[in-house]
């Protein structure tokens, strides 16, 4: 007995799916909609890579600069990394864990529904009179609240709908891994992605609130006389960094725990053998979210903090390094006398492995209270995190590429694969390795036009920018043609040696499991 949908009437067109309660559906909504804000926010950074070609001005006026930098990073982070995860995890959480569907199918719709709605009315302040929100994606106070456009007021109406989408989704997912696992499915026996995407939940869970509860004071401040972020009034500016990066610093974790799930299943499947110290992965991934709620003021170490605590913040930040490295080592200790094989998936997650690593690196550089004084507002800022924000795009690319044949039962181009991974994996270093240098050399983020002698790595950077925004074009053809005429794919696509591959049919049948199966992942119990 298959069927695609319980009830009895299967709305068609446009109905199908603004009613739909389906987690395939809903999922695939998440994708496509995460796949289109993808080139929005990578055209708005065009424009201003574009600009930055040579040193004067050249085609944009400064105003237009700041929104476009505002735009990217808020389209990029909750139009993009975080829908993407989201429809990875309505794909995949209910078929681990042999559930039928989400635990609240509704509110999934909903969940989904709020991001078009939200980012329609943060894109219409394109065509108000007045700015476009223009703060920069931090959107610090007093910049946003006393000197922030009249398109501020949307702006913090979009946040507060990012924020409900968020939070439902997260709630959703918590419930659907607590709730709706099959018997014999124990905690320690779940995959991965799932475990990931459970830690990813609880952040969100923690994090979104503060987010709203700052945005909502923003508003207060804004237009009811209040001044939670005005020293004239008896407020403190200095607040709103705190509020921000205690929503922040966790919400890098919100971007980045997804993709060590995705790693930890790839990796394993191209490897031919179990993941190395399945327990260990899900201890540091729990120890660096809770973590992550203890080192926000790194963000802030020169707003006049007292010593000691910018010494704490500093500590507290390099200790996250201690689990991070255990993950990398156990995804190189399950590579190691593996029966590796290099299909586009592999060469992704191999991928997240280098880019992330490097952005791990200068974020110890810039934990550092000493050497931060000096990396402060500059463009080696940019540079580094980049890299942790690029290596969970790569996650993600990993994860559509190993799945889009469970998806939808059929097989992309490996040969396009392989050029759209070499293409981006180098315009990814073309375009932000040089940035490290001219942040170094004194570059300061943020700002349309830069002396002379910062020219020649800006132009490397532009170029390398124009590459992976072209090389995305072959991405986006070979998911079209996938979808459109893709041969049909094997049930074991990757030929994983027994139990150690997901080895769900391709494609996914309605229900995977009534019970978990002992050997379910080849996980070490
Ligand atoms: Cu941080």
């Amino acid at each position: 007995m298959s069927h695609a949908g319980v009830g009895h009437h299967h709305p068609k067109g446009i109905k199908r799916w603004l009613y739909t309660t389906n987690h395939k559906d809903i999922g695939t909504m998440y994708l496509v909609f995460a796949l289109i804000m993808f080139f929005v926010a990578g055209g708005m950074s065009l424009i201003f890579r574009i600009e930055l070609f040579r040193p004067e001005h050249v085609f944009i006026q400064p105003q237009f600069y700041n929104e476009m930098i505002t735009m990217h990073g808020i389209i990029m982070i909750f139009g993009v990394v975080m829908p993407a995860a989201a429809g990875l995890a309505n794909w995949m959480i209910p078929p681990m864990i042999g559930a039928p569907d989400m635990a609240l199918p509704r509110l999934n719709n909903w969940s989904f529904w709020l991001l078009p709605f939200a980012f329609s009315i943060a894109l219409s302040t394109m065509f108000m009179s007045g700015p476009m929100p223009d703060f920069g994606w931090t959107f610090y106070a007093p910049l946003s609240t006393t000197f922030g456009p009249k398109s501020t007021d949307f702006f913090i109406f979009t946040i507060h709908m990012l924020g409900l989408s968020s939070i439902l989704a997260a709630l959703n997912i918590a419930v659907t891994i607590i709730n709706m696992r099959a018997p014999k499915m124990t905690w320690m026996k779940m995959p991965v992605f799932v475990w990931s995407w459970f830690i990813t939940a609880l952040i969100l869970l923690a994090i979104m609130p503060v987010l709203a509860g700052g945005v909502t004071m923003m508003l207060m401040d804004r237009n009811f006389h209040t001044a939670f972020f005005e020293a004239a009034g008896g407020g403190d500016p200095i607040l709103f960094q705190h509020i921000f990066w205690f929503f922040g610093h966790p919400e890098v974790y919100v971007l980045v725990v997804p993709a060590f799930g995705v790693i930890s299943e790839i990796i394993p499947a191209f490897s031919r053998k179990k993941l190395f110290g399945y327990h260990m992965m899900v201890y540091a991934t729990i120890i660096i979210a809770f973590l992550g709620f203890l080192v926000w003021m790194h963000h802030m170490f020169t707003t006049g903090a007292p010593i000691e605590s910018q010494l704490f913040f500093m500590y507290s930040t390099m200790v996250i390094a201690v689990p991070t490295g255990v993950k990398l080592f156990n995804w190189m200790a399950t590579m190691h006398k593996g029966s590796l094989s290099f299909e586009t998936p592999m060469l992704f997650a191999i991928g997240f492995l280098v880019i992330f690593t490097i952005g791990g690196v200068t974020g110890i550089m810039c934990a550092l209270v000493p050497s931060d004084y000096q990396y402060r507002g500059s463009y080696f800022v940019v540079a580094h995190f980049h890299y942790p924000l690029l290596s969970a795009v790569m996650a993600i690319m990993a994860a559509v590429y190993f799945w889009l044949p469970k998806w939808c039962g059929k097989m992309y181009s490996e040969a396009m694969g392989k050029w759209h991974f070499w293409l981006t994996v180098i315009s990814v270093n073309v375009t932000f390795f040089p940035q490290h240098f001219i942040g170094l050399a004194g570059m300061p983020r943020r700002v349309p036009d830069y002396p002379l002698q910062f020219t020649d790595l800006n132009q490397v950077s532009t170029i390398g920018a124009i590459v992976m925004g072209l090389s995305q074009l072959l991405f986006l053809y070979n998911l079209i043609r996938t979808v459109k005429r893709g041969k049909e794919a094997p049930q074991r696509p990757w030929d994983g040696a027994k139990g150690l591959e997901w080895t769900l049919p391709s494609p996914m049948p309605y229900h995977t499991f009534e019970e978990a199966p002992d050997e379910l992942h080849g996980y070490e119990d």
